[in-house]
């Protein structure tokens, strides 16, 4: 249920609407400011919201407010980020188990049920973030929707070899009634098809976007229907992972929690 924590208010900046960016900002701070203390050991998520706290956490180990932080990236260009910020990395092979881990999400449904991977990087963020005691989920509210699906392509990676054949087999499966899959052009980074060659994720594979036009009734369905196809890396469908979803609203930022 939504539990209002009314916990910052945005900053008043002489009426003016305060932009997303400053609202990703706000919330990707304060997740590092609630959840993460010295000697722990963080997951690094991908995007422009997880990237104010991979920010945050460099800041406060320069300042000296942290200390002792190893960091597990979830993706090659947060690696950069964090490595440029000089915090610690390493990774589940060598720290199996994560106190913490950060990251945004494109579609938060009633639930807590999430859609992820429109950084392209849903296949290391998932590894990482169900090794964690705590998943938090940092979003700006324009990711909040009734149910997943029409709100955002749900992305899934799959192998190269035959996509065209995984693609028409993801399209029967019956919990994804309706779905068109259409494959990522570009940068694997976004979805926004900056490019006529397939785009290309970490781990080598391809991504295909799974766009809706109506609810997705059973998500859990849907990710178990995907998890089980033949030529499946992973899909966007993060369900009962978030520990808490820190929004940051126009009034300030509130915790939901399952
Ligand atoms: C990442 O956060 C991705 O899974 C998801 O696409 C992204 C959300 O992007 P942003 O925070 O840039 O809106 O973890």
């Amino acid at each position: 249920g939504l539990c209002l924590a009314l916990t910052m208010p945005t900053r008043k900046t002489t009426g003016m609407a305060v932009s997303q960016d400053e609202l990703k900002k706000q919330v990707g701070y304060k997740a590092v400011d609630d959840y993460v203390r010295s000697g722990m050991v963080v997951g690094l998520g991908t995007g422009s919201t997880a990237y104010f706290a991979v920010e945050r956490v460099g800041q406060k180990l320069a300042s000296g407010e942290l200390k002792d932080i190893v960091a597990v990236p979830t993706s090659k260009r947060t690696q950069e980020q964090a490595a440029s910020l000089g915090i610690k990395l390493a990774t589940l092979d060598t720290q199996p188990s994560l106190d913490v881990a950060i990251d945004g999400a494109d579609s938060v449904d009633r639930t807590l049920n999430l859609v992820k991977g429109g950084g392209g990087a849903h296949f290391r963020e998932k590894i990482v973030e169900a090794t964690a005691k705590t998943f938090v989920v940092i979003v700006d509210e324009s990711k909040l929707c009734d149910s997943l699906g029409p709100h955002f392509p749900v992305p899934v990676e799959v192998v190269p070899f035959c996509h065209e054949h995984t693609a028409r087999i993801i399209k029967a499966l019956p919990a994804l009634e309706g779905c068109e899959p259409v494959l990522r052009l570009g940068s694997a980074a976004n979805n926004k098809r900056d490019g006529d060659q397939p785009a290309v994720t970490d781990n080598g594979n391809y991504i295909l976007d799974l766009q809706f036009t109506k609810p997705i009734k059973d998500p859990r369905a849907a990710a178990r229907q995907l998890k089980s196809t033949i030529g499946v890396v992973e899909h966007g469908f993060f369900t009962d992972m978030a520990s808490v979803v820190l929004v940051a609203g126009k009034e300030g930022i509130y915790e939901r929690k399952p």
